[in-house]
């Protein structure tokens, strides 16, 4: 594809930036003496982009798991071009469900009309065939016979990938069975011995290094796709502070959790980390600790099927005026993380992330619903083997039409859990890597700053987006996208997309 270049007096471009003057328009509201008083604001912001893409190396807890081995599976098929039988005729490797390497962005109005860029070239973005990958899990099988254990990919694709998967090893991980299922024990024969917390820190920070000084890495991002925790405490003196989370690691405090300490050996590498599993890893010590150290931190839990649609149903909805009053979400599958979910404890971890995700549409229309007024919302998941990585999800939405109508709308979705979320797992790592690149000034300040550390930026792939503190979360799935790809078009000097086509509305 042609490489895009903006042509204006407010976008530069040197060999390592593109810098922008950008003027952004909000609007400020207040209540007064009974009235709702609408300002319109400007401010200028200078946003600079580094256009040198890095080596990037990304570390997947849970490597051996079916994301896991997946996606890994996956860039290796792309960046071989390979191609494999089925029964339906010859495939071949595609990134299908990644926004940054299947979607498109409207980029303006060419003298044929629309013109359309792929999303991840908007900004010099990394290609994912180019990642390395590395990673840890408690089961110590090679990838290739993790993708077989997995049984997501065709057999004839498996066969090709086998050679250049099996040397692949997960690393030791850190087991804390209190607070995965009891069902993943016999799994976990490839763990670091000891229960010494500070120690197994340690180790995951040398294996960071390690990996990042073998592979001649710029950067690297680990990212959390192993087992579903249950959700660990969160107390004055355990973790409400960077000091006594340290302390509590240090005296190997029971409730502190795996995937905790691996954001924090994260964090104090410098590496961004990203939760992509529903338990609350980012207790306030591990927040205060990225705030401090400047890394980026992201999650909770892939946004990838029934949710996604979720959030553009319930949105579309609301938007009508039309008042979901009920939303039953019901969904079985067959694999590992099935069987874990099957375990309470893990399962409200995930009940919990499910729950939460319409709150947003909700409260954004008074006229349709009262004070603290919410549609019911029932989650179940059901573990049946068979199934395998096949997920099925069958939802039920009642809303309330005009003049006391009932609409019922029922959904039913199969597909492999897997190939929704390798897509994911890459656009999170691709997306987080180009804002470890994006600065910018606000009008009237004199240094360059980051993103808060906090990068809800990356929500519209999160269940349940985790958000600055005071920052409102959005769920709703097109003002997620909206908000990333306005940015993006800011980064290189262009208006936010309005869809007004004024042109085209003349006599
Ligand atoms: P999986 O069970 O196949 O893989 C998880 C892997 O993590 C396993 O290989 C397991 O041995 C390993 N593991 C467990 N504890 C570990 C630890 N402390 N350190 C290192 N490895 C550890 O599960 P799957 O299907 O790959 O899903 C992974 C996670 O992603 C789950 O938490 C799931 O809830 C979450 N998720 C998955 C979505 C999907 O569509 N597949 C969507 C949203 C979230
Ligand atoms: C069963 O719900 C297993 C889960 O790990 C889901 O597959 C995952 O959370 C995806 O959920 P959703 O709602 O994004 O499809």
């Amino acid at each position: 594809m042609a490489e895009l270049h903006v042509q204006s007096p407010k976008v530069k471009y040197s060999d390592e930036y593109i810098d922008t003057d950008y003027t952004y328009q909000t609007t400020s509201v207040e209540f007064k003496n009974g009235k709702i008083e609408a300002t319109p604001k400007e401010s200028v912001y200078n946003f600079r982009t580094e256009r040198r893409v890095p080596k990037l190396g990304v570390m997947l807890v849970g490597w051996g798991g079916n994301n896991g081995s997946t996606v890994t599976a996956a860039v290796i098929a792309n960046r071989m071009k390979l191609s494999w039988n089925t029964k339906e005729g010859p495939q071949s490797a595609n990134y299908y469900g990644s926004i940054t390497q299947a979607s498109t962005a409207l980029l303006g109005t060419g003298e044929e009309g629309d013109v359309y860029v792929p999303f991840g070239k908007l900004l010099p973005m990394v290609n994912p065939n180019d990642i390395v990958f590395d990673g840890w899990d408690i089961s110590s099988l090679n990838l290739a016979d993790a993708m077989e254990r997995a049984k997501v990919l065709d057999y004839d694709l498996q066969r090709q990938l086998r050679p250049h998967l099996q040397q692949l090893q997960p690393r030791p991980s850190i087991y804390y069975p209190d607070f995965i299922a009891a069902n993943q024990e016999e799994r976990a024969n490839n763990v670091i011995p000891g229960t010494d917390k500070q120690q197994h820190l340690e180790q995951i920070r040398s294996d960071i290094r390690d990996f990042k000084a073998k592979n001649d890495l710029d950067k690297v991002i680990v990212l959390w796709t192993a087992n579903t925790e249950r959700f660990c405490e969160v107390k004055p003196g355990l973790n409400d502070t960077t000091d006594n989370l340290m302390r509590s690691i240090e005296a190997s405090h029971p409730e502190v959790s795996a995937s905790t300490v691996f954001a924090v050996a994260s964090i104090l590498e410098g590496v961004t980390y990203i939760n992509g599993s529903p338990q609350n890893t980012f207790v306030p010590g591990v927040i205060e600790l990225a705030e401090k150290k400047r890394v980026y931190i992201s999650g909770d839990d892939f946004k990838s099927g029934q949710t996604k649609i979720k959030s553009v149903l319930v949105d579309f909805l609301v938007s009508a005026g039309i008042k979901p009053t009920s939303i039953v979400s019901y969904n079985h599958l067959g694999n590992n993380d099935g069987m874990n979910l099957s375990a309470p404890q893990q399962f409200r971890s995930k009940e919990i992330s499910k729950s939460n995700v319409v709150d947003d549409m909700v409260e954004s229309n008074q006229l349709l619903y009262g004070p603290n007024e919410k549609p019911d919302h029932c989650v179940v998941i059901k573990y049946v083997p068979y199934v395998g990585d096949s997920k099925r999800a069958m939802d039920e939405y009642t809303s309330e039409i005009m003049m006391g109508g009932r609409n019922t709308i029922v959904l039913h979705n199969t597909c492999e859990d897997s190939l929704l979320a390798s897509p994911i797992i890459l656009d999170l790592v691709i997306l987080a890597e180009i804002c470890e690149r994006i600065t910018f000034r606000r009008e009237g300040c004199a240094d360059f700053e980051r993103f808060h550390c906090v990068l809800s930026l990356l929500s519209y792939l999160c269940k349940a987006p985790l958000v600055p503190s005071g920052t409102p979360v959005v769920n709703a799935l097109f003002r997620q996208k909206a908000c990333m790809e306005n940015i993006f078009r800011a980064c290189i000097g262009l208006a936010p997309t309005n869809h007004m086509l004024l042109e085209c509305k003349h006599e």
